[in-house]
């Protein structure tokens, strides 16, 4: 496929998912969304740009900020919505929500609130696949402020001990909520990879798909003949931290902050795409959102089942 066609596809699906979260945002003070929402409007090209690069079977773990992800791995649209509803027709039955989004038939196996928490279960899934001998690879997908977590390193040292095909991706956003990463970290990720032997590379362009998309092509390459790879891919998340406002008015961020990062975002640079397509995908989101409004609220019985 030409680059062109290329950029047009991804292109669409990074418009769809700002589109979805910008319906979000508009059905939001209703309340018939049950969930807190971490929206992940500014990062679509690192969700697209990632997605595109891995192979169909490839298995992704993220975060609570996964809207994004869901949407580019494949997730069906009318069972996000009814997810985030709380509704039976949800892709967990209504019982996940926003948090945790998961569509195991298209390789996401789970997202968590849990900060950091899916590094390990994809060093397991990595290594599952090593014993079985499959050509596979594990990919998890984690905040900056993650790698602050002890089992970040921990998940490191085992991959590189174990050499699993694990990929780390890192959304360098600067935050942890209202909290800039030079206050947080003593140690520059490549350096700090390094150090466990893991090669890695950080790609400032993270408003870039087709670079995103190269940068995980060519990470993946190196992970499927059998090393951990660390992506570290800078980006920036434009409303506030949870919910779907905006939170320049905190003074801990200006809204200049953010300006540079726009004036290179495909989404708002791109308006001739944006007109063309925008129709088409609001068709696509209203149905997702009617699906969502006629699914029953789930039964006692459904909601006790599948929980531990
Ligand atoms: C183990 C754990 N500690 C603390 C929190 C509270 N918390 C929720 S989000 C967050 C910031 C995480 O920042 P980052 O990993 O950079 O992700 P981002 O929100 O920027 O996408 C924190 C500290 C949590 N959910 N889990
Ligand atoms: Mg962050």
């Amino acid at each position: 496929m030409k680059e062109e066609a290329i950029y047009r596809r991804l292109f669409r699906t990074a418009l769809l998912i700002r589109l979805v979260e910008e319906r979000i945002i508009d059905l939001y003070p209703s309340d018939r969304i049950q969930s807190p929402v971490h929206l992940s409007i500014g990062q679509e090209s690192v969700a697209v740009g990632v997605c595109d690069g891995l192979r169909p079977d490839d298995i992704m773990f993220a975060t609570y900020r996964s809207h994004g992800f869901y949407i580019a791995k494949g997730g069906p649209l009318d069972a996000m919505f009814a997810e985030l509803y709380g509704r039976k027709g949800g892709i967990s039955g209504g019982k996940a929500g926003s948090m945790h989004l998961s569509a195991p038939e298209v390789g996401l196996l789970g997202s968590s609130a849990v900060v950091a928490s899916s590094l390990p279960h994809a060093v397991g899934t990595a290594l599952s696949f090593k014993r079985r001998g499959l050509s596979r690879i594990a990919v998890t997908v984690f905040g900056d402020g993650a790698t602050e977590e002890g089992v970040y390193h921990e998940s490191l040292n085992f991959a590189a001990v174990m050499k699993v095909p694990v990929l780390f991706i890192c959304e360098d956003n600067g935050l942890a909520v209202h909290s800039h990463r030079p206050v947080r970290q003593s140690y520059r990720l490549p350096e700090h990879a390094a150090a466990y032997g893991i090669k890695s590379r950080r790609l400032e362009e993270g408003w870039d798909i087709m670079a995103v998309r190269q940068a995980t092509l060519e990470a993946a390459e190196k992970v499927r003949a059998g090393e951990p790879f660390v992506l570290e891919i800078v980006t920036s998340r434009y409303k506030e931290h949870v919910g779907v406002g905006e939170d320049f008015h905190f003074n801990y961020r200006s809204s200049d902050s953010v300006e540079a990062f726009k004036k290179r975002d495909p989404l708002l640079v791109d308006t001739k795409l944006v007109e063309a397509l925008t129709p088409e995908i609001m068709r696509e989101i209203d149905a997702a959102v009617a699906f969502a409004e006629a699914s029953p609220a789930p039964g006692r019985a459904e909601l006790l089942t599948d929980v531990i």
